[in-house]
């Protein structure tokens, strides 16, 4: 398995629409493996393929404790939401930045799972957060986008001067 470079804001990958993906193939697969061995290494709950600059329709999560609950999605399509949760979320395209979003608490997700069969979840909480901030991944949308006006602003300048003091730090 092998740790891709995750993309970090304010990369133009993160702000397209991704493909679907035609059919499962041995290379989907792959990608997927190392998907969740970036995930898990980085570590976070979820990763989105735009995050790995793979245009394509597929998530990886598992807010599992244990890590031992992986769920892999192709062409995910959210079919059914209610609910209201907020949460402080973050995002490894923008490390070191949280934001509480609210989103729907409880959804019905559809797609394909890794041997090619489509699923239907019934999600909730934590699950149900992961997988809504991970397809708004897949068509450029970033959890900062959720917030207000002014928050975004706030978040986003954060962001930039960690970077800015990150780059200074490799030069020194
Ligand atoms: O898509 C991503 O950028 C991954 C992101 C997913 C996510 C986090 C919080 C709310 C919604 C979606 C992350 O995994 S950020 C890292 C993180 O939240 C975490 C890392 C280690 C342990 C627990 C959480
Ligand atoms: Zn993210």
């Amino acid at each position: 398995m092998q740790k891709l470079d995750i993309v970090l804001y304010p990369q133009s990958g993160l702000r397209e629409v991704c493909k679907p993906v035609a059919a499962m193939t041995d290379a989907i697969d792959k990608l997927i493996d190392d998907m969740f061995y970036t995930m898990y290494d980085a570590p976070g709950i979820g990763l989105a393929a735009p995050q790995i600059a793979v245009q394509q329709r597929i998530i990886v999560v598992d807010v599992s404790e244990s890590k031992d609950q992986p769920l892999a999605l192709i062409n995910p399509e959210i079919i059914r939401s209610v609910g209201e949760i907020s949460w402080e979320e973050g995002c490894l395209s923008l490390p070191g930045i949280y934001g509480t979003v609210r989103r729907p608490s409880d959804i019905l997700v559809r797609g394909m799972n890794r041997d090619g069969k489509m699923v239907q979840i019934e999600a909730n909480e934590l699950l149900a957060i992961c997988i809504q901030h991970e397809i708004d991944h897949l068509n450029g949308k970033l959890f900062v986008d959720h917030l207000s006006g002014i928050k975004r602003a706030r978040a986003l300048q954060k962001f930039r001067k960690l970077m800015e003091e990150e780059a200074e730090l490799a030069n020194d």
